[in-house]
């Protein structure tokens, strides 16, 4: 059930939402010009003034702000205020390289616990809830965040952090637990995990579940929403902005409401940089309108989706809707000329009730053609024909949505190694030319 934690600004009209906008953008462009050295030497580049701003319209006039910038200016490069206004540090889960570090001032963490708790809320998280958190607390912004948002509702918060999947499904047995939170393929594991236990995981007394951190397909929110009987919600962030709490989607399951007091987004093709029509896919480039610490303008988020028509939801919220993310530019893979993201083969690996939620797409390049094989894990141990009977069907069915055929590898539960926090979907070991 859906409830609004601030429904005064959840529920905004939209001239003052905008007015809200142009006033905090300003803010945040005089603030960083001010104080932050990158920003100063790109106004100058671009031969513009925090007075130059004077509408919404005008940020096309902003220069954008990548993860190379941040890297290239790593750790502290991009603060805005001296290191001890600064109370809490988190730090991007980036495999590749330097972490992009990011610095909170108490307004930063006040600010985050209340988009948090908004999500939270809108994903049904009352003060009743036991509310376990199966993320590792540390320098990852998702176990933080999901704490103080969960503390703002006065939840009674169950700090599990992460791993040992056989005592998280224990600890939900022995606290009650009612709402979960994950990374969301961590969410699969378990279920997983529950499975190979013998316990049925709709006869524990969790409702509901808040998840994101990564591709999160359709196919996966159903395939958890049935296994636990479970009101599955996505929750989208990033460490650069806060970490989880940019937006959400609310009961209707179509969007998530992005936190326009605190966010100013846009849709922009990704080559151009061009703005793209409302309900065209683009890459989503969000400024942030209150952080005091680390400000950032026009970040480029690499992450693609679309935006919704200004219009008031079913549920009463006014701010604007994204569709899911379909996953980042950077995912995107070209295979004999066709454009893939992995999210298209897991939605049709998670229709199929004979196979888990853990799978690998890898990449190789033989005879000098690329060759895609897929390996995806069984729900439970198979025989020799149940196996190539369903090898032979999931071929198929992923050729009809990637055009070519792949080679397809069921293999046994819990087969496929896991490293790291997020699931690592894609291993392209093909040659460079
Ligand atoms: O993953 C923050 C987070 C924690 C979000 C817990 C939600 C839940 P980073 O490690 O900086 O921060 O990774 C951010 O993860 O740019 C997206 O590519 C991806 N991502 C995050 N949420 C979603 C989602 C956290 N709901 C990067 N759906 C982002 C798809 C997501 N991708």
């Amino acid at each position: 059930m859906d409830f609004l934690f601030n429904p005064k600004v959840e529920k905004l009209n939209r001239t003052k939402i905008k007015e809200i906008q142009i006033k905090r953008l300003k803010e945040t462009v005089k603030h960083t010009f001010e104080n932050v050295p990158f920003y100063k030497k790109k106004f100058k580049e671009l031969k513009i003034k925090p007075e130059n701003i004077k509408t919404l319209g005008d940020i096309q006039k902003l220069p954008f702000t990548t993860k190379n910038d941040l890297k290239d200016n790593a750790p502290f490069g991009f603060l805005a205020t001296s290191l001890d206004k600064c109370i809490e540090l988190h730090a991007s889960s980036g495999t590749t390289g330097t972490p992009v570090t990011v610095c909170y001032t108490p307004n930063d963490l006040e600010v985050w616990s209340e988009v948090v708790a908004r999500c939270l809320s809108m994903s049904g998280l009352t003060k009743k809830d036991v509310f376990q958190n199966p993320i590792p607390y540390g320098t990852f912004t998702g176990a933080f965040g999901f704490h103080y948002g969960a503390h703002k509702v006065a939840a009674l918060v169950v700090p599990s952090g992460m791993g040992q999947s056989e005592r998280q499904i224990k600890l939900m047995q022995y606290y009650g637990t009612t709402f979960i939170s994950s990374v969301a393929s961590y969410a699969m594991r378990l279920s997983q995990v529950a499975l190979d236990m013998g316990i049925d995981l709709k006869k524990l007394k969790v409702r509901n579940g808040l998840f994101g951190a990564e591709m999160f397909s359709s196919g996966l929110k159903k395939r958890l929403s049935d296994m636990w009987n479970l009101d599955v919600h996505d929750v989208y962030g990033l460490t650069e902005m806060c970490g989880p709490g940019v937006s959400a989607d609310c009961d209707q399951h179509d969007g998530l409401h992005l936190w326009e007091d605190h966010f100013l987004v846009e849709c922009l093709d990704p080559q151009t940089l061009e703005p793209m029509d409302i309900e065209e896919e683009g890459e989503l480039v969000i400024t942030t309108l209150t952080k005091e610490g680390m400000p950032l303008l026009r970040y480029r988020t690499r992450d693609i989706g679309k935006l919704y028509d200004e219009k008031v939801c079913e549920c009463g919220r006014t701010h604007i809707k994204h569709t899911p993310i379909k996953g980042r530019s950077d995912d995107m893979i070209i295979i004999r000329g066709t454009n893939i993201y992995p999210g298209q083969i897991e939605s049709v690996l998670l229709k199929n009730k004979d196979l888990g939620g853990n799978w690998r797409m890898i990449l190789k390049t033989v005879d000098k053609i690329d060759m895609l094989t897929v390996e995806v894990e069984s729900k439970t141990p198979l025989s020799q024909v149940e196996l190539m009977d369903l090898e032979e069907e999931l071929k198929s069915e992923i050729k009809s949505v990637i055009v070519f055929t792949p080679k397809v590898i069921v293999v046994p539960p819990n087969s496929i190694h896991q490293e790291g926090l997020k699931a690592k979907r894609v291993v392209d070991e093909r040659k460079k030319v």
